[in-house]
């Protein structure tokens, strides 16, 4: 007879279409002082949630009582490859793969439930259990790396042995004892032989590559390991609201919604990557690299309607907008002055701030000249201090 975590991964990988299993006992993180740290440093930015869930974070037991296994998973989502003429296409926005789908919460979500399902038949009875996705508070790339599927990266990521990073996570927390022995300590490397699907026999790390450090265009990698989300391009275009700093606007060149430039650039991801197939993962192709004009000017219902079931409607339609002007500013082409004038109409005075920007970095006579037509109509005083 197989033994139940057997069938859990057989069913996981073959019916609910995960990519990637593994089992962790509840215990302890082993970074509890560097989670609380990055909260003390203010490392979490805006994301003021993170800060109310760090202590079941770092000790799962408080999800609940009978905790006993966190059985962790992923879907490899690599959609497509950017040739580096479209990654740096200034007239194009590039947004991060995991966005060019329809949201994977909505999608993973049902699978875990339907995992949850399988595991009572084989058990007769109900289990309790919490099912999550990203937005659960667990350490899920921890758990991910303990469950001996992956190392952490330099670059914060968890690096599968198959797919690299390109791996969304989702855990299923139960009740159930799956014979999983505890590990001390994982992360760097050393892995959990009974669910480790690759085929590395020595530890796996970082070596002494520091790549993703060198590369990331806002030094958002404070140090190895370390991310620093107030300087995050993925952070500044999908958590951060209102106006983007002015120091980091250049920096973000083209990258509208989230940001892959740390993950591109890993040697571990060039040799692994392959494209998703997971069924319901269906790359929308309007979605690749899509021309900044057809972004701009765009009104709510114009918004609501192209990013129905899309991540990206996190970033509602002013921090998308915002995120666009940026990229049409760092392009700067003078010919863009009649278009980014709607900008200055906008209800939004975050819009309106961001499209003076632009007109300043296109800098041209007729630029300054629309943005000086705008000021004695202008009301908002960050708008103004934009000007
Ligand atoms: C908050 C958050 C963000 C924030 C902060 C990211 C960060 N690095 O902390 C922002 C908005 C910036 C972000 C960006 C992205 N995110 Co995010 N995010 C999260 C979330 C909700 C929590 C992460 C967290 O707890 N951070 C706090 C830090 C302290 O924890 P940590 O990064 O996991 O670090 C651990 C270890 O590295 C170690 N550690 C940390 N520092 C140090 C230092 C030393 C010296 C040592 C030894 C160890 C160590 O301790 C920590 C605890 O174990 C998770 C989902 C979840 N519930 O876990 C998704 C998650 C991490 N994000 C994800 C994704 C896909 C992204 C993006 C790729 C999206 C994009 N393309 O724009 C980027 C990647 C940026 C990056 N390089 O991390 C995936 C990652 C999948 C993977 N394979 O790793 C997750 C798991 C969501 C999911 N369900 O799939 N994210
Ligand atoms: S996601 Fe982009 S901005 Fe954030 S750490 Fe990686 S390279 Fe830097
Ligand atoms: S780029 Fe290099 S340092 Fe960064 S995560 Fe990949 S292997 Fe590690």
């Amino acid at each position: 007879m197989p033994k139940l975590s057997e069938k859990i991964k057989e069913y996981a990988l073959n019916e609910c279409f995960f990519d990637v299993i593994g089992f962790a006992p509840v215990q302890p993180s082993d970074h509890h002082t560097i989670v609380q740290n990055w909260v003390k440093q203010g490392y979490h930015g805006g994301m003021k949630w993170y800060e109310r869930s760090v202590d079941t974070r770092v000790n799962p037991q408080k999800l609940f009582d009978s905790a006993k296994t966190i059985i962790t998973l992923g879907v490899n989502y690599y959609p497509f490859d950017y040739p580096e003429e479209v990654l740096n296409d200034p007239s194009r926005g590039i947004i991060a793969r995991y966005a060019v789908y329809d949201d994977y919460h909505e999608i993973l979500l049902p699978k875990l439930i339907q995992l949850k399902e399988f595991i009572e038949k084989e058990l007769g009875r109900k289990i309790e259990y919490r099912a999550y996705v990203d937005t659960g508070p667990v350490l899920e790339r921890e758990i991910a790396a303990r469950a001996g599927t992956g190392f952490i990266g330099r670059n914060t990521t968890l690096i599968n042995f198959e797919y690299g990073s390109w791996v969304l996570l989702a855990e299923l927390v139960v009740d159930v004892e799956l014979g999983i022995r505890t590990v001390e300590t994982l992360p760097w490397g050393v892995s959990n032989d009974e669910t480790r699907k690759g085929h590395v026999s020595t530890p796996a790390t970082c070596g002494t590559c520091t790549r993703c450090i060198d590369i990331c265009p806002t030094k958002a990698l404070v140090s190895p390991y370390t991310l620093d989300a107030n300087k995050c391009i993925s952070y500044l275009t999908i958590e951060h609201r209102g106006i983007i700093p002015r120091e980091f606007r250049s920096a973000m060149k083209n990258r509208i919604y989230g940001c892959d430039i740390c993950q591109e650039i890993c040697p571990w991801n060039k040799s692994r990557q392959k494209q998703s197939t997971h069924p319901d993962f269906h790359a929308r192709m309007d979605l690749y690299a899509p021309k900044l004009l057809d972004l701009f000017p765009m009104s709510q219902s114009h918004f609501s309607a192209r990013f129905k079931n899309s991540p990206i409607k996190r970033a509602k339609r002013e921090g998308f907008v915002r995120n666009v002007l940026v990229a049409l500013g760092n392009w700067a082409d003078p010919s863009l002055v009649p278009i980014l004038e709607h900008g200055l109409q906008d209800e939004s005075p975050v819009i309106r701030a961001h499209t003076v920007w632009a007109l300043r970095h296109i800098g041209t006579q007729n630029a300054k000249d629309v943005i000086l037509k705008h000021k004695s109509r202008e009301i908002h005083p960050r708008v103004l201090e934009e000007i």
